[in-house]
């Protein structure tokens, strides 16, 4: 269950941040709604949400996720793989420690974005990808074998469509995961049910369950459509402000 959730609305910098896709330059206007429906769907599944004030010094900052690693034995601060996005762990930080005893942190010469990291009930998946090495990775799994949780380093340096691991996986209750095909086939995922996305749904890939619902982004009535026939209750909310520069619906907020 969680019970709260961070986030950081888009600064006036936002559309200078890093990005590896080709849809044109965000409108922060539209941004801003966008992200004032995603706190309004916290809220909805009964999360109180903590705003923290935009960052225009960091133009990444409203993609919190990637700043620290949140579960309920402790919190492991990043050390993110760009060096525009350094900065915004510093500013994370101390709010962290209001909420948790235990906050580790990465440190060089590991990198790691919790964009790669996907938990899954005791287990966590751990990306190594353009933006996480593999120090990051160990030292990450490190922390969570001394919490008592399990783990599996997932490859994804080749795969040139997703930039982060939770770009394309995300779990679902009932140990059942929903990934894209160029993840399907690996090793680490076989103990679990698939629901796999096609091929024009990517994105959508990255979901996010909280307290019984599923968050899903709109415009993609296949995942909406079998969701639902397996019995999960969705909110769809409009992204596209965000999927220009990269972002999905988890990266949004840290919760906990
Ligand atoms: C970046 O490239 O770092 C940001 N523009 C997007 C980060 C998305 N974060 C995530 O998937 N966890």
């Amino acid at each position: 269950m969680f019970r709260r959730a961070i986030v950081k609305e888009p600064s006036v910098s936002f559309a200078s941040g890093e990005t590896s896709v080709d849809l044109g330059r965000p409108d922060l206007e539209l941004a801003l709604r966008q992200h004032e429906k995603y706190c309004e769907a916290l809220e909805s599944c009964g999360l109180e949400v903590i705003r923290l004030p935009p960052d225009d010094k960091h133009p990444d900052s409203t993609f919190v996720e990637d700043t620290a690693l949140l579960t309920p034995r402790g919190a492991v601060l990043t050390r993110p793989g760009a060096r525009s996005r350094r900065g915004e762990v510093a500013n994370i930080a101390p709010v962290l420690r209001d909420h948790f005893d235990n906050v580790h942190a990465i440190e060089a010469p590991g990198t790691l974005d919790a964009g790669d990291v996907c938990e899954a009930g005791d287990h966590f998946f751990i990306g190594i990808s353009r933006r996480t090495n593999e120090d990051g990775a160990q030292h990450l799994a490190g922390f969570l074998h001394a919490f008592g949780f399990t783990t599996s380093l997932i490859d994804i340096r080749d795969l040139t469509n997703i930039l982060h691991l939770k770009s394309g996986l995300a779990y679902l209750p009932g140990k059942r995961l929903v990934i894209i095909d160029a993840l399907r086939h690996k090793a680490e995922f076989s103990g679990y049910d698939l629901l796999g996305i096609n091929s024009t749904e990517e994105y959508a890939a990255n979901c996010l369950s909280l307290n019984g619902k599923i968050l899903i982004a709109s415009g993609f009535p296949t995942l909406k459509r079998e969701l639902e026939l397996l019995g999960y209750s969705t909110i769809s909310l409009d992204m596209s402000e965000f999927q220009k520069m990269d972002g999905g619906l988890s990266c949004l907020s840290l919760r906990f």
